[in-house]
């Protein structure tokens, strides 16, 4: 590739000629030329700006002095040096991300024009493209810089290192920040293994690759929507599995059922608050858990008669009960409506989209174990010496299947049950429902045996399922 820079300090550009772009420079990979703007400036001061028309602070650079300048080095009507790139680096440009990086990397020839003061008349970049030549107007990043230069070392420097040869390593190339995945990179660790104090992650000593691929993988994600907010909300769903999905999630970005993008959820514990939103979720998801099977009268009467608002109140209300709730976040409003008014209408209450709970079999002080909690079958009667807490329902609206939300609430209401002392969790669910069932499977869950279990005056068939809870979980 051949590079031509034009500025009024070509020295500036000498840092080109140390590291691994000098070496570029040395094999021929990479054809580097600086050229003095002011070679084509010819009256006795060497002059190369002017005042702004219109008034204004400071200067602009002359177009007549540009224009020759370029003249020089721009195939300007001759179409045979390959594909040729003029560059003008402003801060008023197009962001210069690594997808423009990768794209003129494509190029036979690039041509940076550096401009100072206020910058080149806005008629060079004009002229060059109406002659036919590929212009790109780039800016390195949300603030300014004196003059172009240092931008152009910038671009050049992430350009040239994606030329073939050029880096020792091209496998460096594949797994990094701002690649194809749109994670950034995952934190890196060398020797000692312990120093002052930190500890590395003991997976990564463990030679267990798919693990490791796995953790850095999470932490990638982790990191991603910690520093970066805006690349997790522009993830591409269809680059993300199951894992990565249940990682987001956890995290607070979940993949509605083909959305183009995550939406900003949040798991918490629910309050009172939740109880009239919680009944509705309840009472949408519920049949999907045995819709096949359950007469539709008899799910009708189960949810008008156990899947109230109190319910959800009085579970929200006692210790023993563990609930968890993922609530779907509006949308940053970009501006606050002028006034400042609230819109009118209905209050609206939290969006739930999904819900978890955990209902610890410790009688109150009354002997009356929580309300709703269901008898323990014979399976897990047997087990002795545990504190044993049913999960009594993990349910994500149809709206969210898919999205990593079951997985990220399965792990969030186990954990908090397992602080708040429960040892063995089980749940029942219907014989038919194989997606339940291989879900629990994936949490950890066996199944334990069977039990009958009456909604709205229907027996239906359970599979009990159970897991131990707390370390290796
Ligand atoms: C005058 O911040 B920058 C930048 C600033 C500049 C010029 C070019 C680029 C020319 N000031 O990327």
């Amino acid at each position: 590739m051949r590079i031509d820079v034009v500025s009024i300090f070509p020295d500036y550009l000498k840092v080109l000629d140390l590291s691994l772009i000098g070496r570029a420079a040395g094999h021929g990979t990479l054809d580097l030329h600086v050229h003095d703007l002011r070679d084509h400036a010819h009256d006795r001061h060497r002059t190369v700006d002017d005042t702004p028309l219109g008034g204004g602070a400071g200067m602009v650079m002359k177009p007549d002095v540009w224009g020759e300048a370029l003249d020089d080095v721009l195939a300007v009507d001759a179409p045979t040096a390959g594909r040729q790139v003029l560059i003008v680096p402003t801060p008023s440009g197009e962001v210069f991300t690594q997808r423009t990086a990768e794209d003129l990397a494509d190029a036979d020839a690039l041509v940076f024009a550096c401009g100072r003061y206020e910058g080149i008349d806005a008629r060079v970049p004009e002229h060059y493209a109406s002659r036919g030549i590929e212009v790109r107007e780039l800016s390195i990043g949300d603030y300014v810089l004196n003059g172009g230069e240092v931008a152009a070392i910038v671009m050049i420097e992430a350009i040239a290192r994606l030329l073939p040869g050029v880096l020792g390593n091209p496998e460096s190339l594949v797994e990094e920040s701002h690649g194809a995945a749109g994670l950034l990179e995952y934190p890196v660790h060398t020797r000692p293994t312990r120093w002052r104090g930190l500890e590395v992650d003991p997976v990564l000593l463990s030679g267990d690759h798919a693990r490791i691929a796995r953790t850095r993988r999470d932490q990638a994600i982790a990191r991603t929507v910690r520093r970066r907010p805006d690349m997790a909300a522009s993830l591409d769903p269809t680059r993300l599995d199951r894992e990565d999905r249940a990682t987001l999630a956890s995290l607070g970005w979940a993949v509605p059922t083909g959305a183009a993008h995550p939406v900003p959820v949040r798991i918490r514990t629910a309050t009172t608050c939740d109880a009239e939103a919680l009944a509705d979720l309840a009472a949408r998801t519920f049949p999907d858990a045995c819709e096949q099977v359950i007469a539709p009268e008899s799910i009708a009467r189960h949810i008008a008669t156990n899947l109230v608002p109190d319910l959800f109140r009085a579970w929200a209300e006692d210790d023993r009960v563990d609930l968890i709730v993922a609530e779907l976040l509006a949308p940053q409003p970009v501006q606050e409506a002028p006034g400042g008014a609230e819109p009118e209408g209905t209050p609206t209450g939290p969006d739930l989209v999904g819900y978890a709970a955990v209902l610890r079999e410790e009688p109150d002080a009354a002997g009356e174990p929580p309300t709703g909690i269901d008898p323990r079958p014979a399976c897990v009667r047997a087990r002795h010496g545990q504190v044993v807490g049913e999960l009594s329902k993990v349910y994500v609206d149809s709206t969210m299947r898919g999205s990593g939300l079951t997985p990220a609430l399965m792990s969030a209401v186990t954990r908090q049950a397992t602080d708040h002392g429960t040892s063995l969790l089980w749940l029942g669910t219907h014989v038919t429902n194989k997606r339940a069932q291989k879900a629990y499977k994936r949490a950890g869950f066996r199944q334990a045996g069977t039990r009958t279990y009456n909604v709205g005056g229907q027996d239906a068939h359970d599979v009990v399922m159970i897991r131990r809870t707390g370390e290796g979980q």
